[in-house]
Formats: C-alpha cells, sequence, structure tokens
C-alpha cells in the first residue's frame, strides 16, 4: 500500500488516477477502482484500489489516500516513484503516526504504542500495546497529572497573591495528595517489569555439563533443529539462541556450552561464554542427566547459579534413574527450587516445564495483566522514576518544615517528569529519537 497524507494528497494522486471519478469529487472514506498511469498519461503503472480519507478523522488528521496495488516490490515501488515526481515527498521513518501526534489526534505515549503493535511477538505482548495505543497510560497519567496540577495551582495561588487571603492548603492536604500519587506511580513502576518482559522479551538458559541434552532440550522448545545434538561431549561450542514463547511472554532462549574444565582452547571459550550467559540470564533451566549419578561438574553448575531464578530439570527420564526428584530435594542448592523429570527426547514433562517455568518469569503476573495497564516503555519508565523522586524530594521538604514555594518547585518538577510521558513539552530532539525507531510508512 502506497499512503500519502496532506493537503496536496488527493490533487497529486488526481493526477494519475484513471477510474469512473475524480478522486476531488468522491465522498470521504470510500473506495475506487482504477489505474494509476505514468506520468505521460498513457502506460498504466497499476490497476488499484484508491481509498480516500478528507481530515480530520484520519490515521493524521490530514487528507489522506491509501493506494493498493498489487502484491510485489515493482508495482507499489513505481506507483511510489510516479507519485513523487507529481510532487509528493518520502515519508520518514514514523511520520505518518508523528504526524498523528503534532495534530493531536493521539498523544505520545500513544503514538510509541504504535511500534509495540508492530513489534509484539506474542498476542499477550500486543494486548498489553493495544491498551496502550488506545490511551489506557495516557488516560491514568493525566489523572495523575490533573489532581496534582490542580494542587500546584492552589499552592501557587497562595504563593502568587499572599494579600488576597486565599485559604492556605493545609500541609497535611499537600501530604496527602503527595502520598497518594507516589503510590499510585510505584504501582504503574511494579507492573512495568512484567510489561518491559513482555516488550523486551526474557532470556532463558539452558545450562549443565556436557552431554546431559541441553541441545535436545533447546530444539524441542523451539520446535525446530536448531542445535547440533550428539553423543560426544562437548559439541556445543557456541552459544546458540531462538525465540520461542513461554505462557505469552516472548522468551529469547539460550543454548549455551557444557560447563566443564580442562578442555580445548575453543570449547574453553565456548564455556567461557556459557558462564557470562548465566550472569545474564533472566533465569535459568538447570539441567542434569537423570540417567546416571550426580558429579562434581553437575555439582559446579548448580553452584555457579546460585541467586538465580532456577528450575531444575532432570533429563532422560525415559532411560533407568539413576537421580530421582526426591534426590535433588535433598541437595543443598536445591532446596526449595522447582526440580522436575523431563525426557527431552520423548517430550514427556515438556508441557509442564513450560508453566513452571512461565510461573517463575511471570512472577505476580496473572494478578495484574488483565486490570491494569502495564508500562513497557524505558522513556516511560524513566520518567515515572523521575516524577516519584520529585515527590519524594517535595515530600523530605515538606518534613523539614521548608517554605512552600520550595516544596511548589519540586511538585512542578514532578509534573514535569509526567508530562514528558504523554508528550507535554517535548523537544524537537526526543521526537526525532523517538520516531527514528519506527520504521517507513507507519
Ligand atoms: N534417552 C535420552 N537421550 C537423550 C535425551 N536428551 C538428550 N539425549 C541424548 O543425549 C546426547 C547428548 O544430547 P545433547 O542435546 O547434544 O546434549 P548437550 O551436550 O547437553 O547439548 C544425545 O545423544 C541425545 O540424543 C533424553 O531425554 N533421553
Ligand atoms: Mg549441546
Amino acid at each position: 500500500m502506497v499512503r500519502l497524507s496532506g493537503r496536496e494528497a488527493i490533487p497529486i494522486t488526481d493526477r494519475l488516477f484513471r477510474g469512473r471519478r475524480q478522486l476531488a469529487v468522491v465522498g470521504t472514506h470510500t473506495v475506487h477502482h482504477g489505474l494509476i498511469v505514468g506520468g505521460d498519461g498513457n502506460a498504466a503503472l497499476d490497476e488499484v484500489l484508491a481509498s480516500v480519507m478528507h481530515a480530520p478523522h484520519t490515521y493524521t488528521c490530514e487528507d489522506v489516500v491509501e493506494i493498493s496495488c498489487h502484491g510485489g516490490r515493482m508495482a507499489a515501488r513505481t506507483v511510489l516513484e510516479a507519485l513523487v515526481q507529481q510532487g509528493a515527498r518520502l515519508a520518514g521513518p514514523g511520520e505518518f503516526t508523528r504526524r498523528a501526534f503534532l495534530n493531536g489526534r493521539i498523544d505520545l505515549a500513544q503514538a510509541e504504542a504504535v511500534v509495540d503493535v508492530v513489534r509484539a511477538r506474542t498476542s499477550r505482548a500486543l494486548t498489553v500495546a493495544m491498551r496502550q495505543l488506545s490511551g489506557g497510560l495516557s488516560r491514568q497519567v493525566q489523572e495523575i497529572r490533573g489532581r496534582f496540577l490542580d494542587l500546584v495551582a492552589r499552592m501557587e495561588a497562595t504563593l502568587d497573591f499572599p494579600e488576597e487571603e486565599i485559604p492556605q492548603v493545609s500541609r497535611e492536604v499537600v501530604r496527602g495528595e503527595i502520598e497518594q500519587t507516589s503510590s499510585r506511580l510505584r504501582r504503574l513502576l511494579e507492573g512495568s517489569r512484567i510489561g518491559t518482559a513482555l516488550r523486551e522479551g526474557v532470556s532463558v538458559a539452558i545450562v549443565g555439563k556436557p552431554n546431559v541434552g541441553k541441545s535436545t532440550l533447546f530444539n524441542a522448545l523451539l520446535g525446530a533443529d536448531r542445535a547440533i545434538v550428539s553423543p560426544d561431549p562437548g559439541t556445543t561450542r557456541d552459544v546458540l539462541e531462538g525465540w520461542t514463547e513461554i505462557e505469552g511472554i516472548p522468551v529469547r532462549l539460550i543454548d549455551g556450552a557444557g560447563i566443564r574444565s580442562g578442555t580445548d582452547g575453543i570449547e574453553r571459550e565456548g564455556i567461557r561464554r556459557a558462564r557470562a550467559v548465566i550472569d545474564e540470564a533472566s533465569a535459568l533451566l538447570v539441567m542434569v542427566d537423570a540417567s546416571s549419578a550426580l558429579t562434581s561438574e553437575d555439582e559446579d553448575v548448580i553452584v555457579a547459579c546460585r541467586g538465580k531464578q532456577v528450575v531444575v530439570v532432570l533429563n532422560k527420564c525415559d532411560l533407568p534413574q539413576a537421580i530421582s526428584r526426591t534426590d535433588m530435594r535433598g541437595h543443598p542448592s536445591c532446596g526449595g527450587r522447582a526440580i522436575l523429570e523431563v525426557s527431552s527426547l520423548t517430550g514427556a514433562g515438556l508441557g509442564e516445564l513450560k508453566s513452571v517455568a512461565g510461573g517463575l518469569l511471570a512472577d505476580g503476573w496473572r494478578s495484574c495483566v488483565d486490570e491494569e495497564v502495564l508500562m513497557c516503555n524505558m522513556r516511560h519508565i524513566e520518567a515515572v522514576r523521575g516524577a516519584v523522586q520529585a515527590l519524594e524530594r517535595a515530600r523530605g521538604a515538606l518534613d523539614d518544615g521548608y517554605p512552600d514555594d520550595l516544596i511548589v518547585a519540586d511538585l512542578v518538577e514532578g509534573l514535569h517528569r509526567l508530562g514528558e510521558v504523554i508528550g507535554e513539552d517535548i523537544s524537537d530532539d526526543i521526537l526525532d529519537r523517538i520516531f527514528s525507531e519506527f520504521c517507513i510508512g507507519k
């Protein structure tokens, strides 16, 4: 599809469009069949459907024409070039959405959600992005900001017109408002952990000594033969990754090299990377081979994963078992951890593994995902954090008995930070940076 926006959108299209009627005279939100011809007026470039939409009820709030061409690169590109020759200009990244923002149809948080909708990796991530696009987050921020604006206005009135005898806002009222606002903002920040996980995904690494079946599990969870599986220990020397979905959370699954000591140079480098993976991953699937006794290499891995979110996976349960769940439970480093028996080869137990791992990742997810707005964008999170800090300073000033004007200064700072989320007083530089993340045509 080729999309034109702006006052010239319809006239420019009309110069090349040959249909039953000129687009200049058709009604808004109507679709018309015709040909797009070259600039000389003869050669038909493509047979198209042109949708005409008049301002202001359009994506950009401007006149918009959308030309549906035949699929494939050439048809659309030829039509695009012909339109550019007639005076249209190529859009910058995200320019349509930027115009929608500048023309006041959506605020900045909504504009940013467009990228998240396009990039959503799972249906849950899409739900969160759609909620933000339809203004869920914006409404919350507006509401919090509105109350605050009101308080600041009342405080400023008594500062600016002391002789007018405007009743002073009591310090108790100010404190109450600050506390209430802080706690609402903190709740938003709490949800952002899950929101970010949904937007960016989380990394889950499979770790264990060589030959326990890590690559087999990696392939099984990805549903693809990505990693080479072999009975020779030390086959996987590099770190492999692939995207999958666990309980609606996009997961970057990592298959590290087996961890063991005293091996050749290349494998050693692989092992070094595997250790780095342990540090970085959000959660670990620590795998041992249940068909043979635990070794000191297994111990090393388990110890290396201390302090991380871990599921202990007893693999190869299709074979006669040498280690059971009960044995593992008694292990000093496994206390309190989920221990599962699976067979990566037959697929037994993998469903349960997914749901346990999902529970670990989503920790607290179910209680809040459905009703609350989840912040997922770092820029918003930083702004809300900044607002909370400003409120904390204001409360400190209040507690220490500072005069009202100092407290108001902190509150104004908090308001300003909140305004950043929805794009109040935002500079062109910041807009450029935000919209540069968009693809062209959005
Ligand atoms: N019986 C059985 N064999 C398995 C299972 N998982 C992996 N294997 C075998 O164990 C060997 C090592 O597997 P691999 O995935 O390469 O282990 P890695 O070194 O930990 O990546 C291969 O021969 C696999 O076929 C399992 O659940 N049951
Ligand atoms: Mg492997």
